[in-house]
């Protein structure tokens, strides 16, 4: 193709190098805990913003025009994404992708039209992802961005509605199959809601468990041994977005008997709109054996809405991958870059940069990550904290074998309690800093 026709393929150059185009930190066959780094990492292009996004925002109109979608309209502008979507990850060796449906073909005037567009640029898929050997990390339905889902899609007061998202969904775990896809997402995009005074929150939510077992139940009669995620995010589009967290994920997937069928797919950008970090959404995901996948980005602090911009946090990347190796990495899992350039950064290098500094930022971060779990710097602290709890008093109450009147008894019968002892933070964050910085 001739797009990026004078691009070298990306290599691995170390820290000095002063070229742009090369990776500083990410040595994809570089042996980092006993696997190689790109096993470690799976980054992921996402289709949507690398493929398709323009730089629209509320003020403005697109200013990345870029120079594929200039050739062409349509179908034929579809095909020629897939084209340059796989020489663009091939260029970079980015080893896995996710999708939309609406992403990847025109939508039709009826929905057997959407499929039809949707089957023809599949095929061309399926051989792109034949020559190169790129996977797909996971595919997903947008039930978003039409009209139609004004009132969500699973969640919608109208039952046609309701029907519509479950064909679609149908139709995109049906190509997911086809291109051997690893995963299958569910992010919320309308399921919520804005006010109470119009809404059944009760029955909008049985209603989105009856979607999702349905996804389960189809998955099984097609055989397709998927594995499914939810995506939690707080808020936007709508004001209470039904999957808010990591925490109220695993109890509607609990409560709802779905838990042994999803995992969790964390956004960092996600996380900030709940105001939790990004190291607590993925613990609590991992202390429940929930940790799927991750949308690697981050967010600004000071907007409160979803900037999506690649990760170039190293603190951030850091702490993210220390918690994926501590729960002993992702299996089907990997780093999808939910990411979009700024508006400003419309030239096509800025998106090969974009993906440069945001694959070396994780492998950094992986790097330094390795380091502290093989040092044990945090689970020797870890072990000395909660000591109390490995013998005596502490060791009979994890072991279910006091209740209160026992407790009160011990502590009558004592002079005084255990001291406490320092949270030592700032000797840890002295120490995380050494690691880092090195
Ligand atoms: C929206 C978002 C989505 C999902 C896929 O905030 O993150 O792009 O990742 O639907
Ligand atoms: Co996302």
């Amino acid at each position: 193709m001739k797009y990026f026709e004078n691009v070298k393929k990306i290599k691995y150059e170390g820290s000095k190098s002063l070229d742009p185009y090369t990776f500083k930190y990410y040595n994809a066959e570089e042996i980092i805990m006993g696997k190689p780094m790109k096993e470690h990492l799976k980054f992921s292009m996402a289709y949507w913003h690398t493929m398709t996004g323009g730089g629209t925002d509320p003020f403005g109109s697109a200013t990345m025009i870029r120079p594929w979608d200039e050739d062409a309209t349509g179908m034929e502008r579809a095909k020629i994404r897939v084209k340059v979507a796989f020489e663009f990850m091939e260029k970079i060796g980015l080893e896995y992708f996710c999708f939309h449906d609406a992403d990847i073909a025109p939508q039709g005037a009826t929905l057997e039209e959407t499929n039809k567009n949707l089957d023809e640029i599949v095929d061309l898929i399926e051989v792109e992802m034949k020559r190169t050997k790129i996977k797909l990390l996971w595919g997903t339905t947008n039930a978003f961005t039409h009209p139609r889902f004004v009132n969500g899609a699973s969640t919608s007061p109208n039952a046609d509605v309701f029907a519509y998202a479950a064909a679609q969904v149908k139709k995109a775990i049906e190509i997911t199959h086809r291109l051997g896809g690893a995963g299958y997402v569910f992010w919320g995009g309308r399921e919520g809601y804005e006010t109470l005074l119009n809404t059944d929150m009760k029955f909008e939510l049985e209603n989105l468990a009856r979607l999702l077992k349905m996804a389960v139940d189809y998955a099984k009669e097609i055989d397709f041994d998927v594995q499914f995620y939810i995506e939690p995010k707080p808020k936007e589009p709508t004001k209470h977005q039904y999957d808010f967290d990591s925490a109220t994920v695993v109890s509607f997937l609990r409560a709802n008997n779905l838990d042994n069928h999803f995992k969790l797919n964390i956004e960092t950008n996600h996380a900030t709109l709940a105001m939790h970090t990004m190291q607590h959404e993925l613990r609590f995901a991992a202390d429940n054996d929930m940790l799927g996948s991750v949308d690697a980005n981050q967010g600004d602090l000071l907007l409160g809405w979803d900037t999506d911009q690649f990760p170039t946090n190293i603190y951030n990347a850091v702490l993210t991958m220390y918690e994926i190796l501590r729960a002993g990495g992702l299996t089907t899992g990997g780093l999808n870059f939910d990411a979009k350039v700024r508006r400003p950064s419309f030239t096509k290098e800025d998106l090969l940069i974009a993906h440069i500094v945001g694959m070396d930022t994780y492998a950094a971060g992986l790097r330094i990550a390795a380091n502290l779990l093989e040092d044990g710097v945090f689970e020797d602290n870890l072990k000395q904290r909660y000591r109390s709890y490995d013998s005596g008093i502490g060791k009979k109450i994890v072991n279910n074998e006091v209740g209160f009147k026992e407790l009160e008894t011990y502590i009558l019968n004592r002079k005084e309690i255990e001291a406490n002892e320092s949270g030592k933070q700032e000797l840890l964050e002295s120490i995380l800093n050494q690691y880092i910085i090195g």
